[in-house]
Parts: structure tokens; sequence; C-alpha cells
């Protein structure tokens, strides 16, 4: 326990308002966490699974109301309503505080208080932060355990400090009517209520470590992302780190874990995963960027996953994992998903826990956005430096995103400037991952439309300053898309393990190891230039996915510009810039 006076009120206050019956304190012992295994399986919130197939492995099913983020009912409540931006909703802070208060009030009767301490980075780390969450929720103890490093060497860091984030899970009555994720970026706050799902209530993740820390950055000169990083290891041994940002369920995870083609492997190339979906970066002692994966685990997608597509994930969830809204296979207490094989099971439950069967059902079994919950440790292709404190040197950061036309496959950005230009017009389908329709093309810049905690003109701004601050030893930035369609809806690139023949062609232009053509948008790679040995795919195709049409592009700058309107004179003149060029470019 701790004796940090600013805690200590903290949680007393929150007592007061939510009156649980007793208070329990999460040290991080394996001995603690069973008891609480234990409980949740005897009341229903968890099923224990199969011991010898999934050892030490659970099944959650969230309410049928509460099965994705609710982009609509996340808040930012900075003092000023122009601090939040046109991109977020805002609430004026005393006003947002009083109705949560009123929501929260009396809600932990009858309940436990879960007292988590928890770092955000490697425990000590130069980048690391620390939080508390208060929750009534066995499973968000289970899953934060998972996701941060939690236990009392976490008080021990924190000292008497007061820098920390304070957040609040009240699960209540799971209403959707009043359930709010609300994000006090000036007070290191936040507030969580009536949800039981993964993205809203597992405070460390988007909430502290996205929305809080992206506006701790913009103050004190470094960068929250919603990222991957991987290391990309040639025949030689050398290690290049790449970061990606892509929309939720667009493809971080799979390329983090990527395991290289036949004949990249037998050359030795490698792929290291450090994270797949938050990183922190900042300038490190010789000037470079230099970025950690905050997280200590994986709060994945199941559906799709299977051993062709990410053998790597598949193997991490093999142990210690948590399940939520898959299939439950009840003739071996295991679990599927659509996509794990071609074999759904005959006698199970789907995701509403519902009898199931896979032969005959017309409806998916498993929720599109049911995740799995798997600690890093268990993946075969961590990295060696996922532990390192001081993170990894960065060479490239690749924007993408879901895109049917217009985005060729790869292009790389002139400067720096122009890179955020491109991270700023990034545009991609909505998926199952926040509630709302699927498929529709909406910008997301930088693949933070959901998850910046401040105003996203100033967030430009601190882009380009810090692109300013690095100046040549600043990453090379690219823009990708796995996802161009044929005209029968399919999509035309492999994807997946071949991704690496366009990571192959990223890393030489960081070296200047190879030539490329000017196009209106940015350079684009000669055919010839990506390796597709081994693949079956023709060199005509390939042209036809890197081919930048000026007439789609021209649609695109004039929904750039109306989107641009929405900033005013918070958008920096630089990205004005950007796109007048981009414009007479297209001419
Ligand atoms: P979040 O956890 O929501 O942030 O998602 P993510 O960005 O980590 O996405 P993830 O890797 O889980 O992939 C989401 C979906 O995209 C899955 O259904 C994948 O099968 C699919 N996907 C990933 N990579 C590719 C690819 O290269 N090509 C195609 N066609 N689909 C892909
Ligand atoms: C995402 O939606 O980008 C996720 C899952 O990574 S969640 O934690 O729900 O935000
Ligand atoms: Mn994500």
């Amino acid at each position: 326990m701790t004796k940090n006076e600013s805690v200590l009120n903290w949680i007393e206050n929150m007592k007061q308002l939510v009156k649980p019956d007793q208070v329990v304190w999460i040290d991080g012992s394996e001995e603690q966490l069973n008891q609480l295994r234990a409980e949740a399986c005897s009341t229903g919130e968890m099923i224990k699974l199969n011991e010898e197939k999934l050892p030490g492995c659970y099944l959650h099913r969230t309410a049928v109301n509460d099965v994705a983020r609710v982009e609509g009912r996340t808040f930012i409540c900075s003092r000023k309503e122009e601090d939040a931006g046109p991109t977020n909703h805002w609430m004026d802070p005393q006003d947002a505080y009083k109705m949560l208060f009123d929501i929260a009030k009396d809600s932990y009767q009858g309940r436990t208080m879960y007292v988590i301490p928890y770092s955000m980075g490697p425990i000590g780390s130069p980048f690391a932060k620390i939080g508390v969450e208060l929750t009534d929720s066995i499973y968000v103890v289970m899953n934060m355990s998972i996701m941060a490093r939690v236990g009392n060497a976490v008080w021990d860091v924190l000292g008497d400090s007061n820098d920390w984030v304070r957040g609040l899970h009240c699960k209540c009555q799971i209403d959707e009517e009043k359930r709010y994720i609300c994000h006090f970026p000036e007070d290191n706050t936040i507030i969580s209520v009536n949800s039981g799902y993964g993205g809203n209530v597992l405070l460390g993740k988007k909430c502290f470590a996205l929305r809080i820390a992206s506006y701790q950055g913009k103050t004190e000169g470094w960068m929250a992302e919603h990222m991957l990083i991987l290391g990309l290891e040639n025949p030689k041994g050398e290690v290049k780190y790449i970061t990606a940002a892509f929309p939720s369920a667009c493809g971080k995870t799979n390329l983090a874990m990527l395991i290289p083609p036949e004949g990249y492997k037998s050359k030795g190339y490698k792929v290291w995963t450090v994270g797949d979906d938050i990183a922190w970066m900042r300038k490190g002692p010789d000037g470079r960027l230099w970025a950690i994966n905050p997280e200590n685990g994986f709060f994945g997608v199941a559906p799709g996953t299977n051993l062709k597509s990410n053998p790597n994930a598949l193997y991490t969830t093999k142990e210690g994992t948590i399940f939520t809204n898959v299939v439950h296979n009840l003739d071996d207490n295991t679990v599927w998903w659509e996509g794990l094989d071609k074999n759904p099971p005959e006698n199970a439950k789907n995701w509403k826990g519902q009898d199931w069967n896979g032969k005959t059902a017309t409806e998916k079994g498993a929720h599109p956005n049911s995740r799995f919950t798997a600690p890093a440790k268990n993946c075969p292709c961590i990295s060696s430096e996922f532990e390192n404190g001081a993170g990894v040197p960065i060479s490239a950061i690749v924007f993408g995103g879901r895109r049917a036309q217009t985005t060729p496959l790869v292009y790389q950005s002139r400067d720096w400037n122009n890179g955020v230009f491109v991270g700023s017009i990034m545009a991609s389908e909505t998926t199952a991952a926040a509630t709302g329709a699927v498929g529709v093309v909406r910008r997301d810049p930088m693949a933070m439309l959901p998850f910046c905690g401040y105003h996203m003109g100033d967030y430009f701004k601190h882009w380009i300053e810090m692109g300013e601050e690095l100046g040549d030893k600043a990453p090379k930035i690219f823009n990708v898309n796995w996802f161009r369609l044929d005209d029968e809806g399919n999509f035309i690139w492999p994807g997946f393990g071949d991704n690496l023949r366009v990571l192959e062609w990223i890393i030489k232009r960081c070296d200047g190891e190879v030539d490329a053509q000017e196009t209106a948008i940015g350079y684009v790679p000669y055919a010839e230039d990506i390796n597709l040995e081994g693949l079956d795919f023709s060199i005509d195709t390939l042209k036809s996915i890197l081919e930048v049409k000026n007439d789609q592009w021209a649609k695109e700058a004039e929904g750039i510009e109306e989107f641009y309107t929405k900033f005013g004179d918070r958008l920096p003149q630089e990205l004005r810039n950007q796109l007048e060029t981009l414009k007479a470019n297209l001419k």
C-alpha cells in the first residue's frame, strides 16, 4: 500500500461517493489474482476454460448493449470548449463532474472497490507514467493485470508524488443511456460509468495512454500515438524499428506480429513485436525519436485471427488469456470465432450466451469486435527490447487505413511536414471497434480521431514542432493501404505476411538504397522495386495498386479542404501550404 496523501485523499473521497462494502488493494500477487478469478467464476462473471488446452484462460461476455467503444459518449472536459477542438465531444468540467457524481453516487453499494495501481511503461522507465484505477469489476482487475504493470512496485516508484492519473470506473447498471467516458486532461482524471467493455473501462489504455497522454505529451514535449512498434531484422542481424498508425481494426496487431514469407524467412528476415496499439515517443539523447510501448499485453481483435493470418497472435492466446464475446465450444470447453478455422463447433454458445450450432447457424457466433486479452510475454516474436525503458529508435513512421480505392499500396512523403500532412488527411472505412455504422469512409488523422485529448489543430502543430526539433534525424514518413478492392470486392493485395515486401521497400528508402517516382502526392515505388518473388501476383496488378490517379486525388483534395475548414485558424499554416502544393501538383 501507499502513504501518498494525494492518493489516500482521493480514494477516501471516492469511497464517500460510491459507498463500497469493502475496499481491496490490488498488490500484483498471483495469490490475490487467483482468489479474484475464483470469485469471478463463482458468480458467472468469468468462465474457466479447459485447463489442458487453454491453461489459465477465461471467457467473459459483456452485456449485449456494451460491445465496443462509444465515441458519441466519450468526452474531453477541458475548461475551455475550444481546447477540446472540433473533433471531440466536449462537456464543461463542472457540469460533467456533477452529472458523473450523480450517476456514480452509492453505485458500489453491495460491491467491492478494487484499487489498481498501475504503470504505463516498464516500471521506473523515464517514459513511464502512473495511474490508479478504482473499479467494481473483477473483469477489469484481471484485464488491467495483463495490459499494464500492476501492483505494489508502482507505489514505490510513485512515492509521495502527485503526478499520477486518477481513474474511476463504475459499472452501475450498464445503462447505455447513462454511459459516459469522460476525460479531464487538466485534472489528470478519467471517469467511466455504465460500461464493462474494454476500450471504455480499461482506463490505462485508450483513456490514459492516448487521450490524457496526448495532452501531457503536448505540454511536456513528447508524443502519445495510436501506433504499433515493430523491429525488422535483416539477414545481417541489423534491426530497424518502424511505428505504424492504422485506425481501429485496420491491421496493427497483424503487422506487429508479421511472419515473413518463405523466401524472406529462409534468408533470415525476422519481425519482432514491441507493441501493437500504442507508442509513446520522445527525442532521445542521440537526437533521434525513441519509442516505448506503454502496455504489457495485447487487447486484440479475435475474428480473422488464425494459424495462417497471424499465428503469433494465436500462440500468444494459448495461456493466461481472457477471451471476450467469442463462441464457447461446450464439447471441449474452448473458444472459437469466425475465421479461426473451417470447423465451427456444433454444440456451443454464441457471444450472447445462447445455444449456437456453427454448422447450421445463420448468425455469427462471435461478435465482430470480440477480443482476446493476452500477456505480451507469451508472444513468440516479442522483441528483446520490450522491457527496455529507454525504448527503441524509430527509422520510419507509417500511416495507413482501409481505402477501397484512391490510396496506393505505399508512398513516401517528401519531408516531415509533408508527412504530417499525409497523416492529417488519413481516411479509413469505419469498423466494428466502435459502435455505429461500419464501412463508412471518414477522415481519421493519424488514426487519432477518437483518441486525441485536445484540439486536433494544436495536435498537428505539435507534430510539426516535433519535426523541427528532430531535424534531419527525424524518421521518414510513409503511407500504406493493404485494402484496395477489385471490381468484385476482393482485396487485391495479399496482405498479412506479404506486407513485409512493402516494409522492405520502406527500409530501403530510409537507407537511400532505392529510387522512386515522384507523383502529385509523394514518392511511389517503381513496381520492379517491390519484391514479388514466391508470390503469384503480376507486376501489372502491382502497377494498378501503385498508380496515383490525379482525378481521384482532385476529389480527395476537395474533401481535405472541407475537413480542414473545421479547424479554423488553429490549422497550422504549414498544412494549409501543403494542401495548396497538392492542388498545384494535381493541375
Ligand atoms: P485495434 O485493436 O482495434 O486497434 O485493431 P488493429 O489495428 O490491431 O487491427 P488487427 O490487426 O486486429 O486487424 C483487424 C482486421 O483487419 C482483422 O480482421 C484482420 O484479419 C484484418 N487485416 C489485418 N491485416 C490485414 C491485411 O494485410 N490485409 C487484409 N485484407 N486484412 C487485414
Ligand atoms: C481500438 O478500438 O482501437 C482498440 C480496442 O484497440 S479498444 O481498447 O476497445 O479501444
Ligand atoms: Mn487500437
